[in-house]
This record gives C-alpha cells, sequence and structure tokens, in this order.
C-alpha cells in the first residue's frame, strides 16, 4: 500500500476514536478569538488578561498564541513538546519576524494568571491570525477552531456586515455545533447613539439565525479595544460565567466535540471514497492502485474495508448524518474485494497415509497427526515406518498468518524440509507452503491454502 494512504486513513482513525472515547473533552476548554485582520482580536485579549501582545497596525498576528494560566512564555512544537522562550522571541514569533515556519502547526503559549482562565486553568484563550486575510492564514485560523471548543467571531463595527460572507458565519456554526459568540469591537468609532443602534439591528439581523441552545441564538456582545476608551465589560462578563460555570463548559465541550467528530467523519468517509472507487478501478484491471510500482496487497485493501466499515458504523449511530449511498459503495467493495483476493483456508495435504494427496482444510481446529484413530484426524495405517500413534499437531495462528506445528513426543521425531528435527513439545512456526515430515522424508505434509495454492503433487 502507498505508505501515505494508510497512515492517513489510520490518523483520521485515531482521531474519530478518541472523540469517541471522550478523550477530548478531558482538557482545558477552548475559546478562540477569531475574525477579520485587524478587527482587534489582541488588543481585546491584553485587555482582558493584562497582557502586552504585539498588536500593531500593519504587521499580522501570524501565530496561534494560547493563552493559560501559569507563568513564562513558551513556543509549541508540532508534537507538542513546549520550549521557554523570552517575551522578545514571544513578539518576533508572534509577527513572524524569527524565521518560523507559519505552515507549521506551531503555537505560542502565554502564561498568566487571570481568573478568567479559572482557578486551575479549565479556560484557554487561543488567538487567532485574521480570517479571510490572506489563504495561507486563514488555514491557520480553520485548523485551530478544528481544535477549539467555542469560537469568539470579532467584527469591526464600522465595516459590519460589509464582508462576512454568509459561508464563514455556516462554517464556523457547524464546525462547532453553534458553539460560536459574536463581538462587534471598535464601538467607539461610532459617531452616534444612531449609528450603534443601527449595528445592532443588523447584528440582530445578521446573525439571529447562528448560535445553540446552550450559548444563544445571535448572542452578540459590544466592545471597544481602544487603548484611550476601553469598554469589555460585556465580554469580561461572559468570560467569567463561562470560567465559574462548569456545567456549561461541559456542555459546550460535548457539542463541539459532536460536531468535530462529525466534520472529522465527512472528510474521512470523503476520502475514503475516492480512495476505494481507485483501487475498485485497479482491482478491475488487477492492479488495485492503478500504479504498478506501488500494488496493493490483499491485507492493506483488507485494511481499508475495515476502516471504510468503521467510518460507516460511527456515521451510522450518528444523527443527521447521511450514509445512504456509501452503503451501498461498501457491499459493491466488499463484493469486488472477495473476487478479487477469495478468503485464505488454510490446509494440509499429506503425501501418505489414509489421505495421502487429500487437502484438509484446517478450519479452525487443531489438527494432529498419527496412528490413532481415536485421536487424529490425518490418519496413517498401524505399521507405517515412523509414525507413531499420536504423532505431532498443526494449527493456524491468525496474528503470524502462519501455521504452529508441535511434535508429541513421537519416537521417530517430526522433521521440517530442511531435515530439523523438532524439540517435542516446542512451538514452530511454519509460512504456508512450507513442508514438513513424520519420521521419514516419505511421510511429507505440505501447507497452503486450499484449492489454489498448493505446490503441484
Ligand atoms: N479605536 C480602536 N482601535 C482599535 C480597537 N481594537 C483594536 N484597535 C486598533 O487596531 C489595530 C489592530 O489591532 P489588533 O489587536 O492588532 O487587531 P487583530 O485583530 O489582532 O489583528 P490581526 O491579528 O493582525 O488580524 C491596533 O492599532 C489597535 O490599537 C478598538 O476597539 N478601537
Ligand atoms: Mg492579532
Amino acid at each position: 500500500m502507498q505508505e501515505g494512504m494508510i497512515k492517513k486513513h489510520e490518523d483520521f482513525r485515531r482521531t474519530i476514536s478518541a472523540y469517541r472515547s471522550g478523550k477530548q473533552q478531558c482538557r482545558s476548554m477552548r475559546i478562540a478569538i477569531c475574525g477579520k485582520f485587524k478587527s482587534g482580536k489582541t488588543s481585546l485579549i491584553n485587555l482582558l488578561f493584562g497582557l502586552d501582545l504585539p498588536v500593531q497596525a500593519v504587521t499580522a498576528t501570524r501565530l496561534v498564541t494560547q493563552i493559560e494560566r501559569g507563568e513564562r512564555c513558551y513556543r509549541v512544537l508540532e508534537d507538542g513538546t513546549r520550549v521557554e522562550i523570552t517575551a522578545e522571541e514571544r513578539d518576533k514569533l508572534i509577527l513572524g519576524e524569527i524565521d518560523a515556519d507559519i505552515s507549521q502547526p506551531v503555537r505560542i503559549a502565554v502564561r498568566c494568571d487571570s481568573k478568567l482562565l479559572g482557578e486551575a486553568g479549565e479556560v484557554e484563550i487561543w488567538d487567532t491570525p485574521g480570517l479571510e486575510d490572506t489563504p495561507e492564514l486563514t488555514e491557520i485560523t480553520m485548523r485551530a477552531l478544528e481544535q477549539c471548543d467555542l469560537a469568539i467571531l470579532i467584527f469591526d463595527a464600522n465595516k459590519f456586515g460589509s464582508w462576512y460572507e454568509k459561508m464563514t458565519l455556516e462554517k464556523l456554526q457547524d464546525m462547532l455545533g453553534g458553539n460560536v459568540v459574536y463581538v462587534i469591537n471598535r464601538i467607539d468609532l461610532l459617531n452616534t447613539a444612531e449609528d450603534l443602534a443601527h449595528v445592532q439591528r443588523s447584528a440582530k439581523y445578521l446573525l439571529e439565525d447562528y448560535g445553540n441552545d446552550i450559548v444563544g441564538y445571535g448572542k452578540t456582545l459590544f466592545t471597544s479595544a481602544s487603548p484611550t476608551a476601553p469598554d469589555i465589560g460585556a465580554l469580561y462578563d461572559f468570560l467569567h460565567t463561562l470560567s465559574s460555570d462548569r456545567r456549561m463548559r461541559r456542555m459546550l465541550c460535548e457539542a463541539a466535540a459532536e460536531s468535530h467528530m462529525k466534520g472529522a467523519l465527512v472528510k474521512w468517509l470523503e476520502i475514503l471514497t475516492e480512495d476505494i472507487n481507485s483501487v475498485m478501478q485497479g482491482m478491475e484491471t488487477g492492479s488495485p492502485d492503478r500504479n504498478p510500482d506501488k500494488n496493493l496487497d490483499r491485507k492493506d485493501i483488507k485494511i481499508l474495508l475495515d476502516y471504510f466499515e468503521y467510518a460507516l458504523h460511527t456515521a451510522g449511530s450518528m444523527p443527521a448524518c447521511g450514509i445512504g449511498d456509501k452503503l451501498e459503495l461498501m457491499e459493491e467493495f466488499k463484493l469486488q474485494y472477495y473476487k478479487y483476493a477469495p478468503p485464505k483456508i488454510p490446509a494440509v495435504c499429506p503425501l501418505s497415509g489414509h489421505q495421502g494427496g487429500i487437502q484438509i482444510p484446517l478450519n479452525g481446529r487443531q489438527i494432529c497427526f498419527g496412528r490413532d484413530a481415536e485421536q487424529c484426524h490425518v490418519l496413517y495405517g498401524d505399521g507405517t515406518p515412523g509414525v507413531s500413534r499420536l504423532h505431532c499437531t498443526l494449527i493456524w495462528d491468525d496474528v503470524r498468518d502462519g501455521f504452529i506445528l508441535a511434535d508429541m513426543d513421537s519416537s521417530y521425531g517430526t522433521f521440517l524440509e530442511n531435515g530439523i528435527r523438532l524439540t517435542p513439545g516446542k512451538l514452530y512456526y511454519l509460512k504456508a507452503g512450507e513442508s514438513f515430515y513424520l519420521g521419514d522424508i516419505h511421510n511429507e505434509v505440505r501447507t497452503g491454502f486450499a484449492q489454489n495454492e498448493f505446490r503441484q503433487f
């Protein structure tokens, strides 16, 4: 199998099972502050948490900055390890002045001791790069949102309603199961009370369908992060409620986890469908991935089939996760797979004895070889030279994909095809196609799979 193909599916499987087991919910609640370029995200965070993260009129925030309870600053690497940094390095990294590859999911962790982060750090705030600034920064923010439980979407009061495409609102709503709260910032720049009333009416009109029963629908807070006329009371109160309301946090985390899982499943099913269609086309022509250098073997196709079944089963147990046409695809894929790679039936073929020349399927049981009709499945006549009453046993091991042979303390011994004599009672592993013999080379037994895979006798 193409390395990438199997790895990709393994990653999805791991993500889905983490959501299913509820592991995603055993961490702090993550709140993303997001919004368009220069809407005042970082300024609001500075005011709320008494921080001095870089706020500049032109340079964009280029990395996710995670505000958490504690002291010091860290750079969080892709694998989760943390490297301590100075405040100066922190600012340079955030503004992209240090040559950090921003396409890597590297975050900066800034610690502070605000009680808005909960008594024991139950809440984390993620400051994100501007949405719809550059595709690269939007992608970073979107990936961060996939790991967050609630989004606070910041608007600029002066440009309200002029840029947020319905699509962005829908996307956030979907991604977080409605865990979205809206903030209209820069209200200090509105000239009159009439202007403010106008923005309030527009907000109601635009946002009233977004949200959920936990946060409310179209929940909108008004703020100013102007250094000269700050007004963050409404947002502070909201965060304060959250940090002290455990039940609400749990409900929000559950709602977010369910919709993240749904999002991951939908994406996975799409990719699985694409790969399976390509593998099926390949199976018809005998080359499952249509690339002769990287043929999928039957084990890999089976893994793909198992993942597809798992994904469909999980999606089937979730409300509003349409899988109708995918079930048909799975049936078709199964049929093709079994045609392409018929199930293996481990079997033996003794060359002598009562069943000489006959294929005997193991059918999951341990089979015994010898002269005793009471105990043995593969029988030899009384007086057969070299064969004991109960001579040896053989069983198929699915995990090792091979046979296990053991000598039962026979008088003349059991031998591998290279002539090595088995130590009685010890287990020997044989690959399908390998032979062994009882006492004498004439009593050879061949192993393999029923029907087609035996050597010619
Ligand atoms: N008057 C006024 N200025 C603000 C307000 N909020 C932010 N600013 C100013 O707007 C500029 C950009 O603010 P930032 O906090 O960096 O905005 P941001 O959304 O974090 O920007 P990016 O992360 O780069 O997308 C700064 O010069 C702030 O001082 C506000 O409410 N009122
Ligand atoms: Mg910023």
